[in-house]
């Protein structure tokens, strides 16, 4: 379906209007991929600032500080109060979406979507995510098996790199809108071999969203998951899922990171099912074409060999590897018109 000026009409409304708790919009609007902008040919539009890898570091060490960021702990609300302050802090219009969802063994979680956005007005919407809880148990270690995990690298890059991001938008704005959705419960998946796994038991805050966002309409033309972008030499495929909803997306991002000479990190080699991830119930239920940057370990066929281990912790993160997703990712907004 091809999305319509009175559509776009619509989301003006939604946008510009939200904060007066309008909900009547009618149907939700749908994006097509025929309106999605073509892939950079032409010079940036406005100069990307250059991402700051030391900030970035430091946003992941303060998280990993408060202690695993499992929901119903006190590191996980004090985390949460972390984001939400850095976010204002860099200017963002802040919403948290709080809900309450089962796990998958029957404990009810106290759930908070944070979300951070920049130029509200602007019907020209790019969506970064990354999840921001941590996983509550190191099932696929030797030791300490039952005990969370401080999740450096699961977690704690994703919203390192996101609000580093955030800083750079307070200094210079923008051409298109941006909304920062770090989404809770994603990790509070079954533990790894369970018969019959059930994968929608992971990624909880992003189904919660994705069946009822932030603001009534919600839409943007992309969105770009990162997952897991912290690790000393990672490498980030293109994986299924994201080049079955946005290939166009795939290539718009691949291209930039070889404009930029990260191709080591960004080869453009395919990858298979690599597990799903928020980008799925990004794509399939708020129907916004989105990718996922995601480490994949061609070695194992899986993720880095620290994934969900103790291991995720503070030594495996990289300033290199954080300033490559970083500058590829703030290089893909600010060429947007
Ligand atoms: C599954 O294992 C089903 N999905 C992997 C997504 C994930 C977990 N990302 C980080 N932790
Ligand atoms: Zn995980």
């Amino acid at each position: 379906m091809a999305q319509n000026g009175n559509m776009k009409t619509k989301v003006i409304i939604g946008l510009a209007i939200s904060t007066l708790f309008f909900t009547a919009c009618g149907e939700e609007p749908k994006t097509s991929n025929s309106t999605l902008p073509s892939k950079p040919k032409e010079a940036y539009r406005i100069t990307p600032p250059s991402f700051n890898a030391d900030s970035a570091y430091q946003f992941i060490a303060d998280q990993v500080a408060f202690g695993p960021r499992v929901p119903n702990t006190e590191a996980h609300i004090k985390t949460a109060e972390y984001i939400t302050e850095k976010l204002r802090s860099f200017d963002a219009n802040v919403v948290v979406q709080t809900g309450v969802v089962p796990a998958f063994d029957g404990t009810k979680l106290n759930i908070q979507n944070i979300i951070g956005s920049y130029n509200l007005e602007n019907y020209n919407r790019v969506l970064l995510m990354a999840h921001w809880d941590s996983r509550p148990f190191a099932d696929n270690g030797t030791e300490r098996k039952n005990e969370p995990i401080d999740g450096a690298n699961d977690g704690g890059s994703g919203v390192g790199v996101l609000l580093e991001i955030a800083r750079q938008f307070q200094q210079k704005s923008p051409n298109v809108g941006v909304d920062i959705v770090l989404f809770d419960a994603e990790d509070y998946g079954q533990p790894t071999g369970t018969p019959n796994p059930k994968p929608a038991t992971w990624c909880l805050g992003s189904q919660y969203w994705a069946k009822t966002p932030h603001l009534p309409n919600y839409t943007a033309n992309y969105g770009i998951l990162l997952d897991m972008v912290g690790a000393a030499n990672a490498v980030f495929t293109q994986e299924s899922i994201s080049l079955y909803y946005a290939p166009q997306i795939v290539d718009k991002v691949w291209n930039v990171a070889a404009q930029l000479g990260y191709t080591n990190y960004f080869p453009f080699m395919k990858t298979a099912h690599v597990g799903e991830d928020d980008h799925l119930y990004v794509n399939r239920i708020a129907k916004i074409p989105s990718i996922d940057i995601i480490q994949y370990d061609a070695n194992t066929g899986s993720f880095a060999p620290h994934w969900h281990t103790h291991n995720d912790n503070m030594d495996v993160i990289d300033k290199n590897t954080l300033k490559a997703v970083g500058q590829v990712v703030l290089a893909t907004v600010y060429n947007e018109k």
